[in-house]
């Protein structure tokens, strides 16, 4: 191979929502195996990711959820960043596009293409909300889909009918800040001239890549080549990202697909302040981005005509895209909650992960949708994690314990079928890189469980427990052989299921081996003393089927996944105190009825504001005077032109209006929650 080592990157989640199953077995799975193979071969290799914190996503969750954007992709990036570690996806390095590296070379690289003359710079008319004062991002707009007649479309997208749109072919086009029509305003922005990079595009994918990158990735390429490349915009009107690095641009921030790639280069240069180079402006360097099949456009063309344009850097070598996972026949959803999330699995199944790995492996959408179900998670469980690779690994430990007092025997004669079987075991390494080598996952894991069945054949016909009673002789061998096969399934179930080959490398007392080490068959010597045994897998009961599909309907109702458990140091985290409400006033700006408070907290706190919404159920007369509770340290929060310190805590009436919590008896205002 001509080259010298490997940049593996997967893509940068938006860092505004946890992580699901869809996630996983869409790239950081295929990409955390791939490397791990990389690894166990020796190979010099890192894998870069982490989270995409900036674009229009972010800026709606944050007014869900009616915090900053800084408060939601705060939340989201570690969430997602221990969900990750959780599951054994090996990043060197997990970073986020809100630091200051990554701010300062996402807008030095746009300054070196501004620098070059490559952008053109246009006035165009966009939708403007006179209200909220600010233009509107696509998804800000909503409106009738010329195509459909579809009354909710987007500015993008008419989700029913699936024609993208222009925000200007919308009949009736409204605001979502302010519900109002939106007018149109002229705006200047940067355009990356797709359209000049047309034909290096073509040589770069169709001529160069044609034959190595995968048929899905390789299709989406060339029906976008086909249609002729257009210009695109690479800035936006947006107070929340990259700000644009050229005078007279306030208010301008670059587009989050043009600066989110680029977190690729500022993450590397996070993990290798000198060595990063190496990895970006090498040609011996092999660059691989993973990805799911709707980023496909921006990692193959947008991406490299940027790189192109830039000129320090080199271009990826191939895209591994999957398509999407399915969840129980449907569509996984975010906003319907229709998904697993890690961070819920790893309650339900505390130690399982290489379960899920295993099973979103043997099912990954690497051609076409494929689908998840936990009747088929039970199953594959059960019928081949338990009944092949851990009753093949259990049955020879067990048997050598029994028999030779946990020593490996030395194999004394060798059958032609004995040799054969040595021979197929020696085989194994390559083929499962061969699977590997062109991205084929599903077929490499299963090559992994073959090694197990041609072990657990074996032991059948062989029947080592009934030998022993006249033939200890051949028992050596044949234990002798399944403890080899044991050894190297440690070694080549490893980039599957890192938790399970850990364990196993353990009940062998097996040193550190790698992946050309997996195609001998004398990994463990005679005589050598093994650990303890322990079963690698438990059957689960068919009950958790039921369970787990209440669990996603009660999801789907109530449309929101739950959070992680909070432990007792969470708790302690907030302080929350009582204290007397001395003013309240109208609060006429706010978008939900609210009343200005200002509430006394005693001599440590002192005097804080708050916006409550308690309109519904007080009048300001009845509120002065009374005693509340109130968390005293979140970051002050701005309500309109209102700075609101403090969250005045209630509890919901039978229409969902707050009732306040009162102490029950005298108590002096400051006093804090225990
Ligand atoms: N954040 C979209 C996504 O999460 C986007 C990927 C960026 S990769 C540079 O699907
Ligand atoms: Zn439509």
């Amino acid at each position: 191979m001509k080259f010298k080592r490997h940049l593996i990157t997967a893509a940068l989640p938006y860092a505004n929502g946890p992580v699901h199953i869809g996630h996983l077995a869409g790239c950081y799975l295929p990409a955390d195996i791939y490397v791990r193979y990389l690894r166990s071969k020796g190979e010099e290799v890192i894998y870069v990711c982490g989270s995409d914190e900036h674009g229009v996503p972010i800026t709606i969750k944050a007014r869900q959820e009616n915090v900053s954007p800084q408060q939601v992709v705060d939340k989201y990036h570690g969430m997602m960043k221990e969900s990750f570690a959780a599951f054994g996806i090996s990043f060197d390095i997990y970073s986020r596009t809100s630091s200051t590296t990554h701010h300062r070379t996402a807008s030095d690289f746009f300054k070196v293409l501004y620098d070059k003359g490559i952008f053109a710079e246009k006035v165009t008319r966009q939708y403007f909300d006179e209200e909220q004062k600010q233009f509107l991002a696509d998804r800000y707009i909503t409106g009738t889909c010329p195509r459909c007649g579809y009354e909710n479309a987007y500015g993008d997208q008419c989700e029913k009918c699936g024609t993208s749109l222009n925000p200007t072919d919308l009949v009736n086009p409204k605001s979502a800040l302010s519900g109002k029509t939106p007018v149109l305003r002229e705006t200047r922005h940067w355009f990356l001239p797709l359209d000049q990079f047309q034909e290096k595009l073509s040589a770069y994918i169709l001529r160069d890549h044609k034959e190595d990158w995968k048929a899905n990735v390789y299709g989406q390429c060339k029906s976008w080549l086909d249609e002729g490349l257009q210009p695109r915009a690479v800035t936006r009107d947006l107070d929340w990202g990259v700000k644009v690095p050229l005078p007279g641009a306030d208010g301008k921030v670059l587009y989050v697909w043009f600066d989110a790639p680029i977190g690729y280069i500022s993450a590397t240069k996070e993990l290798l302040p000198e060595g990063w180079e190496k990895y970006w402006k090498s040609n011996e360097t092999r660059l691989l981005h993973f990805i799911g099949k709707d980023n496909i456009v921006f990692h193959c063309i947008v991406f490299p005509a940027m790189l192109m344009a830039h000129g320090d850097f080199i271009l990826p070598e191939n895209v591994p895209a999957n398509e999407f996972l399915n969840l129980e026949g449907e569509k996984i959803s975010t906003s319907r909650n229709w998904a697993v999330w890690l961070h819920e699995y790893l309650l339900d199944f505390p130690g399982k992960q290489d379960i899920l790995r295993y099973v979103l492996c043997s099912n990954m959408p690497e051609t076409k949708d494929n689908d998840f179900s936990w009747k088929d998670f039970l199953a594959k469980n059960n019928n081949e994690l338990v009944a092949i690779l851990g009753n093949f690994v259990n049955r020879t430990i067990v048997l050598t314990q029994k028999y030779f007092q946990g020593r490996v025997p030395h194999a004394e004669i060798l059958t032609s079928a004995d040799l054969h079987l040595l021979r197929e075991i020696s085989a194994y390494p390559s083929k499962i890189a061969g699977c590997l080598d062109r991205f084929r996952f599903r077929e490499a894991l299963a090559e992994v469980m073959n090694l197990a069945r041609a072990g657990n054949k074996y032991l059948a016909d062989n029947e080592p427990w009934k030998a022993i009673k006249n033939d200890e002789v051949r028992v050596k061998t044949v234990l002798n052989i399944c403890l080899q096969i044991s050894a190297n399934l440690s070694v080549l179930m490893e980039p599957f299921l890192p938790f399970t080959a850990t364990r196993l490398t353990s009940i062998l007392q097996m040193p550190a081996r790698r992946w050309a080490d997996a195609s001998r068959t004398d990994n463990l010597p005679d005589g050598h003393l093994l650990g303890e045994a322990v079963l690698l897998f438990e059957k689960l009961e068919s009950s958790i089927i039921e369970k787990q599909m209440d669990k996603l309907s009660a999801g789907k109702k109530s449309g929101g996944h739950t959070e992680p458990g909070a432990s007792i140091t969470d708790f302690q985290k907030l302080d929350i105190r009582v204290g007397k409400i001395i003013q309240a006033e109208d609060f006429p700006e706010a978008q939900k009825p609210a009343y200005k408070l200002r509430i006394d907290f005693g001599k440590e706190i002192g005097i804080r504001t708050s916006s409550a919404r308690l309109c519904a159920n007080y009048t300001k007369e009845q509120l002065k005077g009374r005693m509340i509770l109130a968390v005293v340290n979140l970051p002050p929060r701005k309500v309109g032109p209102f700075v609101s310190e403090v969250l005045t805590l209630g509890l919901p009436d039978k229409n969902n209006e707050c009732i306040l919590v009162e102490p029950e008896k005298s108590v002096e205002a400051g006093g804090r929650l225990f």
